[in-house]
């Protein structure tokens, strides 16, 4: 090559690089300081989806600040939002996740941030029907790798537990009853009557509406799958002496692992029996903040000492990620009882880890399986 050729083609190199102002800005300012710019999930894409039907996700995180079903202490109505916030050190730029072996952000879906159904805080009938027409709405959009499934999947930010019936209702006309993995210090399978001021006149689509009694609702309403749903991290104290909730729950089609079998089935005990239980079911995740202990998550609605660490609560979604995972939450986040931003921050690296797994899995029956990925 001539020496002449060599520079112009140098120069031409250099000139295609710095060509086009686009190129300039997107080099100058189009990477944010995870302290800087609007307080998406993880930095990540955003679009008011609910008005824009057009607009195509493979999964999307969508807040509901909803928490007038609560029997305790109010506040996560602010859960999304603080999640958001602490979910600020996450971006695409450094979203390996080391211990899954894949950047959920850089992988073939196409994951953004939905915003918020806006939910009335003054009617719980009104807000249960506004929160079903919105989940079902999300739902009917197209999604951007249709080879991966037709249909996209949500991580909703709570809100208080009670969300997780209009998902349910909206998953439920699409894939059929669904297999729920609930980790929570709490059974929420509690019937109406177990709670005061069960007057006769309640409706049932409100005054039985609460952040304890929605997966009998759902039970109620034929939207889960018979005897494959399951609790983990159950410590709650029990109605009576008998253990009558454990029977009105097994009713209910659910196993339960307590809080305590960790000691002795250790993580991959734990996982091994969910994954027995569950099976190809399509398997919805439900994440109640307060399975973890209070010391690491103090933020939420009704605090149980005596949990998980985070730790363990990681390496439990870790070794969950080959399932048919069609919907997910991380629900009573409470800020206002939080402490440096700790229960926050839980939620944030939680709603991380279940990303990773819906990029692992493909829900319609087949499963993202690469040698590469070891878990646990
Ligand atoms: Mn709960």
């Amino acid at each position: 090559m001539k020496l002449s050729t060599l520079v112009l083609g140098l120069a031409a190199g250099v000139y295609a690089k710095s060509s086009t102002k686009q190129d300039v800005l997107d080099a100058r300012f189009g990477s944010d300081w995870p302290f800087s710019g609007i307080s998406t999930f993880a930095h990540l894409e955003t679009d008011r989806c609910l008005v824009n039907p057009n607009t195509k996700y493979d999964i999307a995180l969508i807040g509901v600040p909803f928490d007038t079903a609560v029997s305790y202490r109010p506040g996560a109505r602010f859960g999304p939002r603080a999640i958001r916030a602490a979910s600020m050190r996450q971006s695409s730029l450094r979203g390996f996740n080391a211990r899954a072996g894949i950047n959920p952000y850089k992988d073939w879906a196409k994951i953004i941030d939905c915003q918020d159904i806006p939910v009335t805080p003054v009617d719980n009938k009104l807000a249960l029907h506004q929160m079903t027409e919105g989940f079902k709405e999300l739902l009917s959009h197209d999604t951007a790798s249709p080879t991966h499934g037709r249909v996209p999947r949500l991580v909703t930010l709570g809100g208080d537990h009670s969300i997780v019936l209009p998902h349910l209702r909206a998953l439920k006309q699409i894939h059929g009853p669904i297999t729920v993995i609930h980790f929570d210090a709490h059974l929420d399978t509690w019937l109406p009557s177990k709670y005061p001021s069960g007057w006769a006149e309640a409706e049932a689509g409100s005054g039985h509406f609460t952040h304890g009694t929605m997966f009998w609702m759902a039970h109620t309403e034929g939207l889960l799958a018979e005897d494959s749903c399951i609790h983990a991290g159950l410590r709650t104290r029990l109605s009576g002496t008998d253990y009558e909730d454990y029977a009105d729950d097994s009713k209910q089609g659910f196993a339960r692992i307590s809080c305590d079998d960790i000691d002795t089935m250790g993580v991959e005990g734990i996982v091994d029996t969910i994954v027995k239980r569950v099976g190809d079911n399509p398997v919805y995740i439900s994440l109640d903040i307060d399975v973890i202990d209070p010391g690491m998550a103090p933020g939420t609605g009704t605090p149980e000492v005596g949990g998980w660490t985070t730790r363990e609560m990681i390496g439990l979604l870790r070794g969950l990620s080959g399932l048919n995972l069609v919907g997910a939450d991380i629900v009573e986040v409470s800020p206002a009882f939080d402490n440096a931003e700790i229960t926050a921050l839980a939620g944030a690296q939680l709603a991380y880890e279940i990303l990773t797994n819906m990029v692992l899995s493909r829900h319609d029956g087949e499963t993202h399986v690469d040698p590469s990925h070891d878990e646990l």
